[in-house]
């Protein structure tokens, strides 16, 4: 049994708004790699070679390359029991979000209402030049004859729709986070090492304006030590024993 308070299942039953911030960790039981975790992404890839723009303009077709061999990696997953708990939170508390940084869609596929998106999403790609949308078989075309994927309207070199290392999060979505964050009565960081900033500031805000926070985690995060509650394990035996509770905890 995931060793969580009873003061967290209280702060959740009591709650107006919960905020929820998810990474990578999330996803690692439906298969899909962290980054920094031994084995993860950033093991076998260099970021500086493959997570920023000037990489990409060196290299585009190892860049969209590397793009299209994730995107099929997310194409293949499925939500897990972490995914579908959160999902079937919202039921148990008026009022939820999910702020994912995480680009692999698996929120919304498992039906979260509300998932606000701070480093886009890996199954888009738009036209550096001109910005329109370019699908997925456009991109994957190009590169199975060895070219760097263009937009068909321009020739812009396209891309895909996520944020790198130097680049401005889209601001209605860090605008929705921040706004998430600051009316959260608990606030709840899952599967991430807390280290990648904007986004590593919200618990700790959180907890400044009020909220009880908490982390799902098997190990230790850049906010361990700012918050409230750490609760150690993967999110897919947590977040569904933390839900049930909460449930029981309603019943008449
Ligand atoms: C489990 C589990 C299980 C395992 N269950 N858990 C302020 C201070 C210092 C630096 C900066 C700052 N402000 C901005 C910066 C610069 C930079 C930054 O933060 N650098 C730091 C690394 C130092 N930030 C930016 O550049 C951002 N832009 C920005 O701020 O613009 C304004 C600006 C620009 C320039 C200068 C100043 C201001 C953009 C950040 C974009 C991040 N992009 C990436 C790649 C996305 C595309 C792609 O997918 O390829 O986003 S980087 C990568 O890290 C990815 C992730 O979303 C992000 C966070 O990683 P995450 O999700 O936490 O994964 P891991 O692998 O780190 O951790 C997994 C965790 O899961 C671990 O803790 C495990 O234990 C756990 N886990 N199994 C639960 N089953």
């Amino acid at each position: 049994m995931p060793d969580f308070s009873d003061t967290l299942v209280d702060r959740l039953v009591e709650a107006g708004h919960v905020a929820v911030l998810t990474g990578a960790g999330i996803s690692a039981e439906s298969g899909i790699p962290t980054f920094r975790d031994p084995g993860g992404l950033w093991e076998e890839f260099d970021p500086q070679e493959l997570a920023n723009v000037e990489a990409f303009l060196d290299n585009p077709e190892l860049v969209q390359g590397w793009y299209r061999h994730r995107r099929e990696v997310v194409e293949d997953a499925a939500p897990n029991a972490g995914h579908h708990a959160l999902a079937d939170l919202e039921a148990h508390v008026p009022s939820m979000a999910v702020v994912t940084q995480n680009v692999d869609d698996l929120h919304n596929r498992a039906e979260t209402s509300t998932v606000i998106e701070l480093h886009g999403n890996i199954t888009d790609n738009y036209c550096m030049d001109c910005e329109r949308a370019v699908g997925a078989a456009a991109v994957d075309a190009a590169i199975q004859d060895g070219e760097p994927a263009r937009c068909p309207d321009c020739g812009g070199l396209v891309r895909p729709d996520v944020v790198w290392f130097g680049e401005m999060l889209p601001p209605d979505a860090m605008e929705q986070a921040d706004a998430t964050t600051e009316q959260a009565d608990v606030f709840l960081s899952v599967g991430t090492s807390a280290v990648v900033y904007p986004a590593a500031r919200l618990p700790v805000a959180a907890r400044e304006q009020g909220a009880y926070v908490a982390e799902v985690n098997p190990d230790t995060t850049g906010v361990t030590d700012d918050i409230h509650e750490t609760i150690r394990g993967p999110a897919g035996d947590v977040l569904p024993a933390l839900v049930d509770a909460v449930a029981a905890r309603q019943r008449p």
